[in-house]
């Protein structure tokens, strides 16, 4: 593929561009979805017009997204959404292939926020986020690009949330689609995507065995449910802790022992917080640990773990493979520290599989197309919901392409539905 490069752009190395578009053919073969939504508006060109600012991992699965959304007519910017989940050979392979891209491996927190800002300097019409640190740069440092923003989309549960907090008191300053609560996103992505990546990047930091291993597990939201579900697939005893009594009552029921961060952290191998809440795992859980205990986190932000008390109170630190630290504690048993308490997933694997990104994705490029096209978000500056006709294109368009087929309602069971007037 020839190079293209006459933009502006910032990524580690342009020499890994080859390697890195060999990793994106890979994803585009396993994005059944996408790809056939590509073809289609290739064609009609939805977003012909649009500037769409993107800050979400640079990984293979989102160079497909990249690409089909200038496939559909759209000027794209893009950054990382962490500064550990950048993949320097693909964000090499969209460099090459004239997209605006400020990302790579390792960016210091500064480095970070500048290629926010550099994203911003084209003056987005759309944005695209994974954590919302774009829009919260938007909203608190440069409010006057929203006049003009149509909408932005949002990619995580965490990032859904706190702009739902903004919504309620009246601060958004642009229509929201929330792509984390669509089914096909939530279901999909968030259990069997989380569950997999999560057991990937503890696999590729440690290669230990998982079976027969005590895995404590914090948090039994959709994430937590599809990392607790994977472990027990691998042999592993597995514990969940929790606050919220009708998540920790799914688990029991799901067959978890169900106990306090307390209590787990005596017995625990392997420690993973799913929670999305800060201080989960403190430094007097720490200090209780077994000697070998590791510990991650696959939640989006990296404030589950008490990391900086911990690095204060380690007697020493060294790195003993890739993103996995060995902490020796002043009471003498060692910690394994993954990814520097950031998500394990994306730092030390590569994230989702493809497969359950393709509909991830897919309801990312729907939503951009509805606030375009101003189907949605314009009854106010709110979180917006992908229409459930949208989120069942991508669920009927995923069935078809994996080769299933389904049933269709009758007139006379459609009737039945609503009818009032038949009992048993
Ligand atoms: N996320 C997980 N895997 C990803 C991948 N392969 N590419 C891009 C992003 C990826 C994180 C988010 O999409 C989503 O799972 C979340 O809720 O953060």
């Amino acid at each position: 593929m020839g190079q293209n490069l006459d933009h502006s752009f910032k990524v580690k190395d342009l020499a890994l561009a080859e390697e890195g578009r060999k990793k994106i053919d890979w994803a585009e073969s396993r994005m059944p979805v996408l790809m056939k939504l590509r073809e289609e508006f290739r064609e009609t060109k939805p977003l012909e017009g649009q500037r769409i600012a993107g800050c979400l991992h640079v990984t293979k699965e989102t160079a497909v997204l990249v690409e089909t959304l200038v496939a559909a007519g759209a000027d794209v910017a893009w950054c990382g959404c962490n500064p550990l989940s950048t993949n320097d050979e693909v964000a090499a392979a969209l460099a090459a292939n004239g997209i605006k891209i400020w990302a790579w491996h390792g960016m210091s927190k500064d480095e970070y926020y500048w290629a926010i800002d550099k994203t911003l300097e084209f003056k987005p019409t759309l944005t695209l986020d994974d954590g919302a640190d774009l829009i919260f740069r938007v909203h608190s440092k440069m409010p006057e690009l929203a006049e003009n923003i149509i909408g932005g989309t949002e990619e995580t549960t965490t990032g859904v949330h706190r702009l739902r907090a903004m919504d309620k008191d009246g601060k958004l300053l642009y229509p929201i689609i929330a792509v984390n609560d669509t089914p096909t996103k939530w279901e999909f992505d968030n259990v069997y995507g989380t569950g997999q990546s999560t057991l990937d990047g503890i696999m590729r930091a440690t290669s230990i065995l998982f079976a027969g291993k005590t895995v404590v597990v914090a948090g039994y939201g959709h994430c937590g449910r599809g990392v607790a579900n994977r472990a027990k697939g691998l042999g592993a005893n597995v514990l969940v802790t929790e606050v919220d009594p009708i998540n920790a009552l799914k688990a029991t029921l799901e067959g978890f022992r169900v106990m306090k961060m307390d209590d787990a952290a005596k017995i625990g191998d392997v420690f993973i917080t799913a929670t999305g809440m800060k201080d989960v795992i403190t430094l007097g859980h720490l200090k209780t640990m077994k000697d070998g205990a590791i510990v991650c986190n696959t939640g989006h932000y990296d404030v589950e773990i008490q990391v900086e008390a911990l690095l204060n109170y380690a007697k020493s630190v060294r790195t003993i493979r890739p993103n996995n630290e060995e902490i020796i504690m002043p009471e003498g048993h060692r910690i394994y520290l993954l990814a520097r308490g950031r998500l394990v997933n994306l730092a030390a694997a590569e994230g989702h599989p493809s497969e359950v990104m393709d509909m991830s994705f897919s309801g990312q490029l729907l939503s951009l197309i509805s606030l375009a096209n101003g189907t949605v978000g314009k009854d106010g500056n709110h979180v917006y919901d992908l229409p459930k006709e949208l989120d069942e294109r991508i669920a009927r368009l995923k069935l078809k392409l994996m080769g299933f087929e389904i049933d269709e309602l009758t007139d006379a069971q459609k009737e039945y539905l609503t009818a009032y007037d038949e009992g048993t």
